[in-house]
């Protein structure tokens, strides 16, 4: 049921598989987003993410929104495999992206440039 796709980078996206599963990726802007289970806010700035560091597992949807003044993306990854949660958004902009959550710890870091290097990283706990 998985569907996976080999990304330009090192990214394995695999949507529906262990850990991070996404629920139609990230969602088109035309699209009215599905909601799926509660909201968690994420916001991201220079270069920092805020985001609640544990979870409990199953469906939540995230709401990303970019406050910084430059692109920001998000990735999660654990020991096996790395997910793109959001590609680079841009300053001001907000996407709204279901995913299902298993039990597992997960880097949640963003994607552009070396933001993760300087502190656009977090740790994810889902239980
Ligand atoms: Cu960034």
């Amino acid at each position: 049921m998985g569907r996976c796709f080999l990304r330009t980078e090192v990214v394995l996206l695999c949507m529906l598989a262990v850990g991070f599963a996404t629920d139609g990726a990230v969602l088109a802007k035309d699209k009215a987003p599905k909601i799926k289970g509660p909201i968690v806010e994420v916001m991201l700035t220079e270069y920092a993410i805020q985001m609640p560091s544990s979870f409990k597992h199953g469906w939540v949807t995230l709401r990303i929104s970019n406050k910084g003044d430059a692109l920001h993306g998000l990735r999660a990854q654990d020991s096996k495999k790395t997910w793109e949660l959001a590609p680079p958004i841009a300053p001001g902009k907000t996407v709204l992206v279901p995913i299902q959550l298993r039990k597992g710890t997960f880097m949640v870091y963003c994607s552009t440039a070396e933001h993760a290097t300087v502190g656009m990283q977090a740790v994810a706990y889902v239980q």
